[in-house]
């Protein structure tokens, strides 16, 4: 399954639309899934600004983003004003003969203390935002992410159910080829983000997610959530988000650290869905994944 599914993802960084017959899968052959579910952390069109924020970090950030904006623009038109007043007042035709100090104490220390006091500003309320994303909390949900060259790996570590083996739910998510969207659920206009497989996360739990990497460095995001966290070989770094109840959909995201030939085409894809839902989920994924055949027997290597 892994080379097939490498071999697609490669295929469709070059080839876009592939043939069908060499590719003809049965419905059986997808992944546990959630259907049904609102397109809603995903790029637009010729649009401006954030996409919706579906966690109390994201809408923090969104926050701190359009306080700075105001800030910025301020200082931009005073400087631009002093630009001006300078042009007008002291060029050569208007002010033939200029004054020739260098000193000013006052301006001097006042263009020293009032960006400080700015910058103190901007700090006491963008500190604490970086606290809140920077302290992890102890985790519902805990999944480790990893970062392959160019797919991510996924394993429950703690699936939040009683029952659930640690890394019994543990999968690989790659790109969809362009005729293979339909299949999975999703519209041409999903092409390049959407993925076979996708994080499935509870809505109003607390999920942490463990980021690395096995050959080079990748980062994992997705914008909706305000989380981005590099994934380094040989560390294991956290990050932390909990989706607004009743804010369930599909969440996409992007490898966001150059990590080789295949960066563009490692998306990353995160159903947030009901907690009902989510253990409706875990069910089939146990099975699916974890394989536990009815008929097992462990006394049959004898
Ligand atoms: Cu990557």
């Amino acid at each position: 399954m892994r080379l097939k599914r490498l071999r697609l993802a490669a295929l469709a960084t070059v080839a876009g639309p592939l043939g069908s017959t060499a590719l003809a899968q049965t419905a059986d052959d997808i992944e546990p899934t959630v259907p049904g579910l609102e397109v809603i952390g995903v790029p637009t069109d010729r649009a401006m600004g954030f996409q919706p924020a579906a966690t109390e970090l994201a809408r923090d950030l969104q926050w701190l983003d359009g306080m700075l904006l105001v800030i910025i623009t301020v200082i931009s038109l005073f400087v631009l004003a002093l630009l001006a007043i300078v042009l007008v007042r002291y060029n050569r035709r208007v002010n033939p003969t200029p004054a020739t100090f260098t000193h000013n104490t006052p301006i001097e220390v006042t263009w020293t203390v009032v960006p400080v006091i700015i910058l103190v500003f901007i700090g006491a309320f963008s500190l604490p935002v970086l606290f809140k994303q920077q302290e992890i909390p102890e985790g519902d949900v805990v999944i480790k992410v990893t970062g392959y060259q160019w797919y991510w790996g996924y394993e429950y570590v703690d699936a939040g159910v009683e029952g659930v083996e640690p890394g019994a739910i543990a999968f690989e998510s790659y790109m969809l080829a362009e005729d293979e969207l339909e299949r999975y659920g999703y519209g041409a206009d999903e092409f390049l983000l959407a993925t076979n497989t996708a994080v499935v996360v509870p809505t109003g739990q607390t999920v942490v997610m463990q980021v690395t990497a096995a050959d080079v460095i990748h980062s994992w995001t997705i914008p909706a959530f305000g989380v981005k966290q590099d994934g380094v070989p040989g560390r294991l770094a956290e990050l932390w988000f909990e989706v607004d109840e009743g804010m369930e959909g599909i969440y996409f995201g992007q490898c966001s650290e150059l990590c080789g030939k295949d960066h563009a085409y490692m998306p990353i894809t995160v159903k947030a869905v009901t907690p009902a839902q989510y253990g409706e989920w875990l069910g089939r994924a146990t099975e699916y994944y974890a394989g536990v055949p009815r008929n097992f027997s462990v006394a049959s290597a004898d």
